[in-house]
């Protein structure tokens, strides 16, 4: 093999189809990580190592290794879950992991802090519960999300089916992952193939997404593949498709940038599993595989060029894609509160700080929702805003649903500003090993000072979307918030400003690497403008461009209005 490639396609290429030296590394009673390799190989099985960063000083002094766990990513596509999947992710929260469970901006569960010696076990209770953990994370397809549409239930169903299809289609082949956590017996040394992936599976991840306008729930642009469902009298006659959307960057590194997808065409329901994986194929075959920061179908795209993209896509298809049809968005965010369905079935949307649910002084939230999931009667859905919804609730259930959402605090968007039910912060410190500065931990005070701001200037209600990723890998997608916080180091942020509220506009750099106070008061400056000089139903981020605060990123994504 080159050695040129990068350090992971050494390590794919040697684990014998994701087996790796898992076995043994798990079974090394001498530490509580993993080797470096095995690292690697392990996020395909859907599971990060990570150290408490809060307890690392500490324990150098002591001369102890790191406080290793295990951080634990389920597969879900759609974020559908049963209410007895809900019991069951919560009894294993609180048997292997912290109590807690946290949704993702990919609308599914994390669990943090599981123990080497339980990583087996946790992992086999989540494939006994029929969820899985499989490629949730690693170079391959990952969790394919969908727009959680409370509203109309023939529109969501289409949504989850393909989220679904999509997420089973491009599945690894290899029984790695059935052999090392579920004791399936062996397939001697990895023999079978990987028709699509090949041994070295994807240069980098790949992420798909599926929406419905007018909701643009699941931000469509910043997927490698971005598919918006065009339904007409109430029938799907096909997917406009933006390829190439992502949001991480490198800190000091213009080579790395944001990018929202480029709408490429049109295609009709039966010819998107081959688009799919002709998509797939050629990043497979054209991405860096040497230089990771430059792996992701972005920079694929931007190097090779979209034209060039689109004929080899075509080409290998075999048929020319149809141009893409009028579609609009109008918000990327979620609907709080009670919606009635079309079917008559009512929808409760649950406004989740940081999507993190445990039990705190005043918000018992995990126990709320066991309460809930023993009782309802439908289906619960985890939303791409790190919300979720008490989904299909009968009319004469509400009233049960409602007492208990009350006795357990879950009613927090009642009380919330329009900015706290439109924020979004990444776990960060102290498990993510990328953290430069606090997000989750630090969103609940950020929040208290930006309301008693926006207060100030009779904003409260005013619904801004707020983004807090703590390093510019932008796993809360902070490259498309109003405003957005991110990350430099301890205490200190690049403020971003000018996205618009319908993910189709990246924000602008408009503050480097400042701390609370300048934040703050840049923020409370620009309010002031906002509450003096906005047009009625204008939103904070356009009115930022149209006032000339914040020029408008180029290339905003050219959808109808
Ligand atoms: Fe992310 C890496 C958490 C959504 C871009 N992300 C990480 C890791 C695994 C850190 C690491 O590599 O060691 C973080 C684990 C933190 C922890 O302690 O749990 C992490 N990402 C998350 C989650 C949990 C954020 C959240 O608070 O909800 C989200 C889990 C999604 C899921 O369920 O699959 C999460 N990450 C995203 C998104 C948003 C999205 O996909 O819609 C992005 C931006 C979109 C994109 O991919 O471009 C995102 N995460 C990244 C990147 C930058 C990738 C890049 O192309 O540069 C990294 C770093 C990397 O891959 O090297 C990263
Ligand atoms: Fe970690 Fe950075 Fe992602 Fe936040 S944005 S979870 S700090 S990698």
């Amino acid at each position: 093999m080159s050695p040129q490639l990068s350090d992971v396609e050494h390590i794919k290429a040697a684990s014998r189809l994701l087996r790796g030296t898992l076995v043994e590394s798990l079974a090394d009673p001498v530490t509580g990580a993993i080797s470096h390799g095995d690292n690697r190989v392990l996020k395909f099985h859907g599971s990060y190592q990570q150290d408490d960063r809060d307890l690392r000083e500490e324990r150098r002094l002591q001369k102890l290794e790191p406080a290793y766990s295990f951080m634990i990513r389920a597969r879900l596509p759609g974020g559908v879950v049963t209410p007895q999947q809900w019991l069951n992710f919560d009894a294993i929260a609180r048997e292997y992991a912290n109590g807690s469970l946290r949704i993702t901006t990919r609308q599914t569960f994390q669990l943090h802090g599981v123990l080497k010696r339980e990583l087996k076990a946790t992992i086999a209770a989540i494939n006994a519960n029929l969820s899985s953990t499989v490629a949730a994370c690693g170079d391959v397809n990952r969790n394919v999300v969908a727009s959680v549409n409370p509203v109309e239930s023939a529109a969501h169903a289409i949504a989850w089916d393909w989220a679904r299809r999509l997420s089973e289609q491009f599945l690894p082949r290899t029984r790695a992952y059935h052999e090392i956590w579920l004791d399936e017996n062996k397939v001697a040394g990895g023999e079978e193939s990987e028709p699509l992936y090949g041994p070295t599976y994807l240069p980098r991840k790949f992420k798909i997404g599926v929406a419905i306008p007018p909701t643009n729930d699941i931000d469509v642009f910043a997927q490698d593949l971005g598919l918006i469902a065009i339904i007409e009298r109430g029938e799907l006659v096909g997917f406009n498709v933006a390829v190439g959307g992502g949001m991480g960057a490198t800190a000091g590194d213009a080579s790395t940038y944001p990018r929202l997808g480029t709408l490429i065409g049109f295609v009709p329901p039966e010819r998107v599993l081959a688009l799919a994986e002709q998509v797939i194929a050629i990043q497979r075959d054209w991405g860096d595989r040497c230089e990771r920061r430059h792996a992701r179908l972005k920079y694929t795209l931007d190097r090779r060029g979209v034209d060039t993209f689109v004929a080899e896509l075509e080409q290998r298809l075999g048929f020319a894609l149809a141009p893409a049809r009028d579609f609009k968005f109008d918000h990327n965010g979620d609907r709080h509160g009670w919606l009635e369905g079309s079917d008559g079935r009512w929808h409760l949307t649950l406004a989740v700080e940081s999507g993190r649910i445990a039990d705190k002084p005043g918000a018992a939230w995990l126990t709320g929702m066991r309460e809930i999931a023993r009782v309802h009667r439908g289906d619960i859905r985890l939303t791409c805003n790190q919300n979720l919804i008490i989904a299909n609730v009968e009319p004469g259930e509400r009233e049960r649903i409602d007492a208990l959402v009350r006795e357990h605090g879950l009613d927090a968007w009642r009380r919330g500003s329009g900015i706290r039910r439109h924020a979004i912060a990444c776990v960060a410190l102290p498990t993510c090993g990328l953290a430069m500065a606090e997000a989750e931990r630090y969103l609940p005070s950020l929040l208290d000072k930006l309301e008693a701001l926006l207060a100030s200037h009779g904003l409260a209600d005013a619904p801004i979307g707020l983004r807090v990723s703590g390093c510019p890998n932008g796993c809360a997608r902070p490259y498309l918030g109003e405003i957005a916080l991110i990350g430099r180091a301890p205490g200190r942020y690049d403020l971003r400003l000018g996205a618009d509220f319908g993910g189709r506009r990246l924000n602008r750099l408009y503050r480097d690497n400042i701390a609370e106070g300048d934040i703050l008061a840049e923020l409370d400056a620009l309010f002031a403008r906002y509450a003096a000089g906005r047009a009625p139903d204008e939103g904070f981020g356009d009115f930022l461009v149209r006032s000339g605060v914040v020029e408008p990123a180029a290339d905003p994504v050219q959808a109808s209005a």
